[in-house]
């Protein structure tokens, strides 16, 4: 991961007193959104003194900063007589699809059962990449007609999964249909269907959001937590654009906690969030 916005901040003020409005610009620059932004300028100011040093500044704002990430995440525990199941939204592009599949082997490589199922069915590409990924990571996927009824696939792979006795089910989804209404409208039905049996299901909606987008990742998540609610998010596309600040945003901002981290395309390329971990190299 590149990262380390607070390095460069301390680099350029290193040698003169640090200058606040300009500090302000580049945290705004470095993603965290107006409120973090705000918070972290005026604790600082109040912290450092108004003579503050380029180090003193970047060591205080590390601290402030790990302490605003949400708390790592414990364990997704299968559950005891049935499937957890875990919905993925987002807009397209972000890596629902990939995440999905990083996620299903993650998992398995805990010795987890896992099922998918392929609930994008707006895009012919989407349900073939979900095939793909199944072969790759051996994880059976349960996959509808193109432009079929995403909620028949999530009735269906409900009942392949419950066969199966299933540990997990991880759904796909669209991200984009001919509206936003559409797509919303969709959500609610496939979370209806998902429900049906087990009224706690689905027991996770994460959002998966494009790092590199910064505030626009903000804002798809505030609208997808209106519309279907939120459990977490996933992060990804963190590899090459060092741009972590969404993941403090997200937390302050909307109460939405990342919970899992893409770095890659490759399957290996995903971890489960570690605040510290995220705040060294990221901050
Ligand atoms: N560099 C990088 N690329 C990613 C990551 N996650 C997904 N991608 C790529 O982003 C593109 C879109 O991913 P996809 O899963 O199809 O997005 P979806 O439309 O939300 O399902 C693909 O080319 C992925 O390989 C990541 O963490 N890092
Ligand atoms: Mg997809």
């Amino acid at each position: 991961m590149a990262g380390g916005f607070l390095r460069a901040i301390a680099e350029r003020f290193r040698g003169r007193p640090v200058d606040w409005d300009e500090l302000e610009a580049m945290l705004l620059q470095a993603d965290l959104g107006v409120k973090v932004t705000t918070e972290l300028v005026e604790g600082l100011r109040a912290e450092t003194g108004f003579s503050a040093t380029a180090g003193e500044v970047e060591r205080e704002a590390r601290k402030r900063l790990l302490a605003m990430l949400p708390p790592p995440l414990p364990p997704l525990l299968p559950m005891p007589g049935t499937m957890r199941v875990i919905l993925v939204v987002g807009v397209n592009g972000t890596g629902k699809t990939t995440s999905i599949a990083k996620l299903a082997a993650l998992l398995k490589r805990e010795g987890r059962s896992v099922m998918m199922a392929a609930g994008d069915t707006f895009r012919a590409a989407a349900i073939e990449q979900l095939v793909a990924w199944g072969g790759r990571t051996g994880t059976t996927v349960i996959r509808g007609a193109y432009q079929g009824d995403p909620a028949a696939v999530c009735h269906d792979a409900l009942e392949a999964a419950a066969r199966e006795k299933t540990e997990f089910l991880l759904v796909d989804t669209a991200g984009r249909l001919h509206t936003k209404h559409n797509l919303m409208q969709e959500l609610a039905k496939i979370k209806r269907v998902l429900g049906k049996k087990d009224p706690s299901s689905p027991h996770e909606i994460l959002i998966v959001l494009d790092a590199t987008t910064g505030s626009n990742a903000l804002e798809q998540a505030r609208q997808f937590k209106e519309a279907c609610g939120l459990t977490g998010a996933i992060l990804t596309k963190l590899d090459g654009s060092g741009r972590g600040g969404t993941a403090v945003a997200l937390q302050q901002e909307l109460g939405v906690a990342v919970r899992f981290v893409g770095t890659g395309e490759k399957e290996t390329d995903f971890a489960r969030f570690d605040p510290k971990k995220f705040a060294d190299e990221m901050f």
